[in-house]
């Protein structure tokens, strides 16, 4: 990007991606006095929330906590109507922010960054953007998210299939007609178990393509009482203080029992059962047990009572056998919905098994598996993303010795970071949500909002005491990394093939990158690092 004299234009921070990470990043720096400029591949802001407007698209956090609390101003304003928002609120809510803190003029649309390199001579990153110039900036951050790669397997066929196709995570902006139309929905994960009863009603059939069962527990979504709204916002302090204390960014009170297997079955039935009537999978993980990740006996107590679900609600017992999942709950990521279970007792309904019978190719008219031809008009795919790393190899990003972040993390044994928020190599760059972080497996704005005033400190600090570069020591790294991994092999998250795990995506390195510790012990954590002089950094 350059000037009219055509010198590179330097300013002091660029951001990658206007969702949720970079709207508050780009306010933030602003605030604190920075040039900032914020790009964006997307034709609007809101990141996933933008792109993911596929049916059924909601929030499975409920509303008041996904949200933001650095004003309260915003908090206070903002009505959510339900208590799990539709896709087009949370949209509508972001638009919102972007309006009130007028961010849009820094905020570039339909641009993507496609490398970012790290010149040594200066100290800079040389940002190059799609439409072909570079933009020099001292601190280069990623607000990319951890799960924006669409993982779109490459099934043979698939450019000669005569009808539609989509991914949910690019979901057009215009309206399907999916009446009269044979549907195939590939994927039961977060996001298929939102389709599938969302669009069931309206198709000629509907033809699910499931690799692994799911559980999944109702969430008795239903509008906010204004009553209640009312009653969160005027705690608002003691609200906030809860979130970012507890160990995953929520506000909750209600502690869960130490362990499944001191109880009774008896008892064990009750609390899940008042948890599976009250609705949401926060019900079972705060209101239950705490050791259901981390027993396999206990894990099971909970799964045989979800499988039990199952049988009752679906009618065909094969279809329910089909349904039933095996593995620890909680292990993948967990499921709420509404109407899933009950949709497979619709005439216009069939499950195909493909671990079973596996996808073969895509024909010009379906999909073949092993046991057959399924005729479809559209196909949905509801495969997910190639999480954690995908999103940030999208850029060619280079440090110190032009190393690419992808040759240090894909080919080293471990990707490394320090805190998440950095790594080694690669001095001024932070990345929010980043791996080795508590990401995805917390109340993710609780996260956003740590990472982003962690930085914008961090970048204040820096300007304040004249340093130019921050980098992570690879020590701190090494330490910080081998921590991720015990506290995560302590549980049974890494005993199941996932996304988290990287075992989605074929030939992608297995690695637990989602840090377990709880997202108040991890905050303080980043604050001593940060009041010990950034303890851990080599700071020149
Ligand atoms: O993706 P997924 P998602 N052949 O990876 C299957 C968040 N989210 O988009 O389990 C056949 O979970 C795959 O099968 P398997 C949330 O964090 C949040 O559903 O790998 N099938 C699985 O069934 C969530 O976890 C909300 O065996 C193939 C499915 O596709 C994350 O996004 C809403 C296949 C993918 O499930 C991702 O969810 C929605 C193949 N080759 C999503 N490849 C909120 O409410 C993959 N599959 C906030």
């Amino acid at each position: 990007m350059t000037n009219q004299k055509n010198e590179v234009i330097k300013i002091d921070a660029v951001v990658v991606g206007a969702g949720f990470s970079g709207l508050y990043m780009l306010y933030r720096l602003r605030e604190a006095g920075f040039s900032t400029r914020v790009f964006e591949a997307a034709d609007g802001v809101g990141g996933v929330w933008h792109k993911n407007r596929y049916p059924g698209a909601r929030c499975d956090n409920e509303s008041i906590d996904y949200n933001f609390t650095f004003s309260e101003e915003l908090f206070k304003e903002w009505n959510w109507s339900e208590k799990f928002s539709k896709q087009s609120e949370i949209l509508e809510y972001l638009n919102y922010m972007a309006d009130k803190f007028d961010l849009r003029r820094d905020i570039q649309l339909n641009t993507r960054i496609t490398a970012a390199y790290y010149n040594e001579e200066d100290n800079r990153w040389n940002i190059q953007i799609d439409e072909g110039s570079t933009l020099s900036a001292m601190y280069f951050i990623s607000g990319v998210g951890c799960l924006s790669a669409a993982n779109i397997p490459s099934f043979k066929g698939i450019d000669s299939f005569e009808g539609k196709w989509y991914h949910t995570g690019n979901w057009p902006k215009e309206n399907i007609c999916f009446k009269g139309k044979r549907v195939g929905v590939i994927g039961t994960g977060s996001t298929g178990i939102q389709v599938i009863p969302a669009i069931a009603p309206e198709v000629d059939h509907l033809t699910v393509f499931q690799r692994t069962p799911q559980y999944s527990v109702p969430s008795r979504n239903h509008a906010y009482d204004p009553e209640y709204l009312k009653q969160v916002k005027d705690n608002f302090s003691e609200f906030k203080r809860k979130r970012r204390y507890s160990f995953g960014g929520f506000p909750n009170d209600v502690e869960a029992r130490p362990t499944a297997l001191d109880d009774t079955p008896e008892e064990r039935e009750k609390l899940y059962e008042a948890a599976w009537q009250k609705g949401a999978v926060s019900s079972f993980f705060l209101e239950t047990y705490q050791d259901l990740t981390i027993n396999e006996e206990a894990n099971e107590t909970l799964a045989e009572f979800i499988r039990q679900k199952i049988r009752e609600i679906v009618h065909d017992p094969e279809v329910a056998e089909k349904l039933s999942p095996t593995y620890f709950y909680g292990t993948k990521r967990p499921i709420q919905d509404t109407n899933y279970y009950e949709t497979y007792n619709r005439e216009n309904v069939s499950l195909v098994d493909v671990k079973a019978n596996p996808i073969v190719e895509i024909t010009p008219k379906g999909i073949r598996t092993t046991d057959g031809e399924y005729e479809l008009d559209i196909i949905i795919f509801a495969t997910g993303y190639d999480a954690m790393t995908g999103s940030l190899f999208k850029i060619d990003i280079r440090g110190k010795d032009g190393l690419t972040l992808r040759e240090k993390w894909e080919n080293g044994e471990q990707t490394k970071t320090y805190l998440g928020i950095a790594t080694s190599g690669f001095p001024n760059m932070f990345m929010i949500t980043g791996p080795e972080s508590p990401s995805v497996l917390s109340n993710v704005p609780t996260s956003i909002e740590q990472h982003v005033e962690w930085i914008s400190d961090c970048i204040e600090y820096l300007q304040k005491n004249d340093i130019d570069t921050l980098e992570a020591k690879e020590e701190a790294e090494e330490e910080w990394s081998k921590h991720c991994r015990e506290v995560a092999e302590a549980t049974l998250f890494t005993k199941t093939d996932s996304w988290y795990t990287g075992a989605n995506v074929p030939g992608k390195p297995q690695r637990f990158l989602i840090y377990l510790g709880g997202v108040g012990p991890y905050r303080e954590k980043c604050s001593d690092v940060a009041s010990k002089g950034y303890e851990g950094f080599s700071l020149q």
